[in-house]
């Protein structure tokens, strides 16, 4: 029984690709010594995965910022806006493209990013024309499958495949639409493969997620072409062809008749589907690559249950047929467990990451294929250990969450009047004009404050000194918020590292890791807290920060807590219990912060959801589900207070078209929304749905340092104005302000007031 991995985490155990990037843009280092320490990172995962007995290692899953970016390049697909960067290296246009480029008097805007479908991942989107055209342009997988090649590694390229990358793809005018490309793209795609095998490439794998998504008989129809066009043209390369995230479900019939010679299962997502695919085994003479180990996880594979699964396989199709892989590619798991020393040892042996997982797949294999040892006695042993550990664990269980739980009552998830009322008492208790103004809560993350926190924990600084350099950046924040005449105030969020790891610290049932960084986007990463146990507030979350804050300033002081979606979405959740049932013990925990808000006199409380729209599944079928349960934790968490307390959520990538009616159902009375990209065009679904709540639509782009005009955001707002009530407008950037400099953002929310203030006059009211 063959095994491989299907991708590694590029951005290295210390993070080094994040510094090394970032000291590149910042003229730090040079390109050399940049690919010097990408080359190191791809030697040094080669290796590990060699070592620990992967028989596939991939390549090509290396990155500078995003997979999908590399294959824009590859394929040539390059904006017609970067036309002068010509001259550039392929890196430096890469990260123009990746950054946008503002030097040598260019202003170019960076592609638009978005997710990667249900993850934290977000992918670079290309973008097509009508009269697209593709060509062979980068070298990047040539180039790294041949540096495997000379260190001796058992390499297997991997790319995208051609009808995913068209259907993650975004059309940039009319009158086309993006699979009508594939005639223009394939070619391309036969010339690499062709390229590889003249290399020496044995295996090739092709990834095409999208056969877990809803497809059209059409996109159906495409990929069988594809298929047969690649294997007419390719006849002797083996591909393997991934899909994960979810089931193939009623793409299963056309993978199956694929003429490619291995198909991945993801059977973590998605075990029922083995059933299906050997039940129509006969049928071809495919490999089953089983994914059983969890690439998205950090929970240590239970060993009986996947020998079960692989068992069952081999029974019916032989152990010739049947590969051992993670369930996706391991970017999304953190690096390496064995930096972890502060981990309570208990929660410790229930987990693997990255490096870990690599050694459960190798040892499955092993046990799979009769294989006997004292040291695989041992690992069997240890790992049944753990699980048995694990269900019993009195970590994991506490009597009174689960008591709470199951007492809540219907009136839990409902503010105890309608918005109309709320509202009405709302206005007559913050007398604010007309237009008011806000943020949507974080200020600057400058260097200086991330440094205070790693002094903090090298034990540099004292908690109380370094408290009293957060207040410090607090009372800056109210005053210069005063001073630009901002209407509602936040603190600026300077004592948090993340907005779900800050709280994940801070509640029971959540462990965090030192070391466990995960990547984002580009060089930024994210270390998910780990929800191994049921949640519980024992203590503040935010009070004290808020509410220090609030004694500073006569204006309105705005409460900033992360929703339990967020917190649920962005943390690694538990796996032994349904994740709605952990979103409402996170949504119990979060009430209680919001009632201790509003008794420490704080009267505007903002609950995050950022992430409740990409939390929705892949397939459509199983939408309805999570969106009942998704709108109840955020109602839960919201519903403790009274009346005139207001509510306000945010939303970054506001695609709410298909979910409209759903967010109106979270019955926030404000909500501030990502729309300033779009032209505010992300507004309509709010007005066609006659959206009955206040909505502060994003003024200005937050995602880059460029400062918007008075003019520029005044014309965004009159556009606000023609489809939405006046009274139920807000004025806010359109995402919170941690990434951006002080330098812009102090002119751009200073234009961001004046723009507000000039749209009153225009109007003739100060007072609604
Ligand atoms: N997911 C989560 N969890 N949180 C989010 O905000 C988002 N937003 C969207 C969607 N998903 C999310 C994605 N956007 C960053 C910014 C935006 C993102 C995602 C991530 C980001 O800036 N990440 C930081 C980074 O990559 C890490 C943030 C962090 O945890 O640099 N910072 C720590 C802190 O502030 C410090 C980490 C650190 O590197 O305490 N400290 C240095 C060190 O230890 C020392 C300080 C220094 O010199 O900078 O070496
Ligand atoms: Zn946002």
């Amino acid at each position: 029984m063959q095994t491989h991995n299907l991708g590694y985490p590029r951005i290295g155990s210390q993070r080094e690709l994040k510094k090394a990037c970032e000291s590149y843009w910042a003229g730090k280092i040079s390109q050399n010594e940049l690919l010097e320490a990408a080359r190191k990172i791809r030697e040094q995962n080669w290796q590990t995965q060699q070592t620990a007995g992967i028989g596939w290692v991939p390549v090509n899953d290396f990155s500078f910022y995003d997979q999908v970016l590399d294959m824009s390049l590859l394929l040539g697909a390059i904006p017609e806006r970067y036309q002068p960067l010509q001259e550039k290296s392929n890196l430096d246009l890469y990260f123009a493209m990746a950054r946008g480029y503002q030097q040598e008097g260019l202003d170019l805007k960076a592609m638009e990013m978005t997710k990667w479908f249900d993850t934290n991942y977000h992918y670079i989107v290309p973008e097509f024309t009508k009269n697209q055209t593709f060509r062979l342009f980068g070298s990047k997988i040539f180039d790294e499958f041949a540096e495997a090649q000379q260190l001796g590694i058992q390499a297997k390229p991997v790319l995208i495949g051609a009808v995913s990358y068209l259907l993650l793809g975004k059309e940039k005018e009319e009158g086309f639409h993006k699979l009508d490309l594939i005639d223009k793209l394939l070619p391309v795609y036969i010339q690499i493969l062709q390229k590889l095998q003249a290399q020496g490439a044995t295996w090739v794998q092709i990834d095409e997620p999208y056969l877990a998504m809803d497809l059209t008989d059409r996109e159906r129809q495409v990929f069988s072409e594809v298929y047969t066009e690649i294997r007419k043209q390719v006849p002797d390369l083996k591909i393997v062809l991934a899909n994960y995230f979810d089931c193939y479900g009623d793409n299963l019939t056309t993978a199956l008749q694929l003429p490619v010679d291995a198909l991945h299962l993801d059977l973590v997502r998605c075990p029922s589907q083995l059933d299906d695919v050997l039940a129509h085994a006969h049928l071809s003479t495919q490999i089953l690559s089983l994914g059983v180990v969890d690439g998205r996880n950090i929970w240590k594979n239970d060993f009986e249950q996947s020998l079960q699964i692989i068992q069952k396989a081999v029974a019916k199709i032989g152990k010739q047929r049947v590969w051992l892989a993670p369930s996706c590619s391991l970017l999304h798991s953190p690096n390496d467990l064995d930096f972890e020393q502060k981990l309570n040892p208990e929660i410790k042996q229930w987990l693997a990451f990255a490096k870990q997982k690599l050694s459960e797949v190798v040892t499955l294999a092993q046990l799979a294929n009769g294989e006997n040892s004292p040291a695989l006695e041992k690992a069997l042993q240890e790992n049944r250990q753990a699980h048995q550990n694990r269900r019993s664990s009195p970590l994991i269980h506490n009597p009174k969450v689960k008591e709470r739980l199951s007492a809540v009552q219907e009136s839990d998830f409902s503010r105890k009047s309608p918005f109309a009322v709320r509202q009405r008492l709302q206005k007559e208790r913050f007398k604010l004009p007309l237009f008011p103004t806000t943020t949507i809560g974080s200020f600057p993350q400058t260097t200086d404050v991330r440094q205070l926190r790693a002094r903090l924990k090298k034990g540099e600084l004292t908690q109380a000194q370094y408290e009293a350099e957060i207040e410090k950046a607090i009372i800056e924040a109210i005053r210069w918020q005063e001073e630009v005449g901002i209407d509602v105030l936040v603190h600026g969020e300077f004592e948090r590292n993340d907005m779900v790891e800050y709280f994940g610290e801070l509640l029971d049932g959540f462990a965090f890791t030192e070391n466990g960084w995960v990547q984002s986007y580009g060089s930024r990463c994210v270390k998910p807290p780990i929800i191994f146990g049921d949640v519980a507030r024992s203590q503040d979350l935010s009070v004290r920060w808020s509410s220090f804050a609030q004694k500073h300033t006569q204006k309105l002081m705005k409460g900033m807590l992360t929703g339990p979606v967020t917190i649920l979405q962005w943390s690694f959740v538990r796996n032994d219990q349904p994740r709605r049932d952990t979103a409402f013990q996170i949504a119990l925990a979060i009430r209680d912060e919001v009632v201790a808000l509003e008794q420490a006199g704080i009267k505007v409380i903002q609950i995050d959801e950022p992430a409740i729209r990409e939390g929705l599944p892949l397939r459509r079928k199983d939408w309805a589900d999570y969106l009942e349960w998704a709108v109840k934790a955020f109602r839960l968490s919201a519903s403790g207070v009274a009346d005139q307390t207001q509510i306000h959520t945010h939303m970054c990538y506001s695609e709410f078209n298909d979910i409209i009616e759903h967010i109106a159902a979270m019955d926030a009375d404000v909500i501030t929304i990502e729309t300033s990209r779009s032209e505010m065009e992300l507004l309509e679904a709010f007005v066609d749905f006659k959206y009955p709540n206040e909505i502060g639509p994003g003024v200005y782009d937050i995602h880059s340092p460029r400062v918007p005009s008075v003019a520029e955001i005044k014309h965004l707002l009159h556009k606000a104005a023609e489809v939405l009530p006046i009274e139920n407008i807000w004025v806010n950037p359109d995402c919170g302000l941690k990434t951006r400099r002080w330098e812009e953002t102090k002119v751009a929310l200073q234009n961001m007031v004046q723009a507000a203030r000039e749209l009153r006059e225009e109007v003739g009211v100060e007072k609604v």
